[in-house]
């Protein structure tokens, strides 16, 4: 069963772009899932991620099943730790830190976890995941005791990607890190995009529309956005515009001949 990630392949061979919400348990509350989940539904939002580096609440179940109860948009657990697996979400984003060397979170988090998750049913996704310099440290980066990859060396993020892919991972997702001071640099996402075949997923420090819209033209398909919307909601609606922008753009390009 890979019903979400049939999903997100499908929508790279029509490159079509994709908005992700991220919404963190620790800084959501289910009445401001609420709130949040108008947004989602108004601007047409296509997946939403749920999880945090820390998580201090511990109402993550409930927000999961509040947002299957309440809308059809897929959810995606993106664990900081393996308690962060729930069976009711639709997929699990299987992270492994590629960009470090820390062994737990390259495979002992996940022997560990193995069994519950095996259990829960869940799809299973397994994400190479790669933490760059986002300009100041994160808590990811506090928390997973590695070093980010440098944002100038597009050498070793798209040969890490390249790593990941080679390794079976079936998505690629880079990480400035939640509330990073600077978003990825376009010119490393369009390295790393123009050599994988994966799905890319490009996050941290997304704060506009503007910016989300030339990370996507740089090569991401999917944008993920969690901090700025945190502080304002009604950014939903510009970032999402702006990713789906391009896909109004590519819908509109006839084949040649036609
Ligand atoms: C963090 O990629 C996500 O892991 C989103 O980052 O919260 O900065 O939008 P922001």
């Amino acid at each position: 069963m890979r019903k979400v990630y049939d999903k997100i392949v499908e929508s790279k061979i029509q490159k079509k772009k994709s908005f992700a919400l991220l919404v963190d348990p620790d800084k959501t509350s289910l009445a401001k899932a609420d709130q949040i989940l108008e947004h989602c539904i108004a601007a047409s939002v296509d997946l939403i991620f749920v999880g945090g580096s820390l998580m201090v609440s511990n109402h993550m179940e409930d927000l999961v099943q509040h947002f299957k109860k309440e809308c059809d948009i897929p959810v995606l657990l993106f664990p900081g730790s393996p308690s962060q697996v729930t069976p009711y979400a639709d997929a699990l984003l299987y992270l492994s830190l590629i960009s470090g060397r820390n062994p737990e979170l390259l495979i002992g988090q996940h022997v560990i976890s193995a069994p519950a998750v095996k259990k829960s049913g869940l799809e299973v996704i397994s994400t190479g995941y790669m933490l760059i310099d986002g300009g100041a440290p994160t808590t990811l980066s506090y928390i997973s005791n590695t070093i980010p990859l440098p944002a100038d060396k597009n050498e070793i993020a798209f040969c890490t990607a390249w790593a990941g892919e080679m390794l079976g991972m079936k998505l690629i997702y880079m990480d400035a890190g939640s509330g990073a001071r600077n978003a990825i640099p376009e010119a490393m996402v369009s390295a790393v995009a123009q050599r994988i075949e994966v799905p890319l997923i490009i996050g941290g420090g997304i704060r506009t529309g503007e910016k989300a819209y030339n990370i996507c033209q740089a090569g991401a398909d999917i944008i993920v956005v969690g901090n700025a919307i945190e502080k304002d909601p009604s950014l939903i609606r510009e970032i999402s515009e702006a990713v789906h922008a391009h896909n109004a753009e590519t819908s509109h390009v006839r084949p040649a001949g036609n």
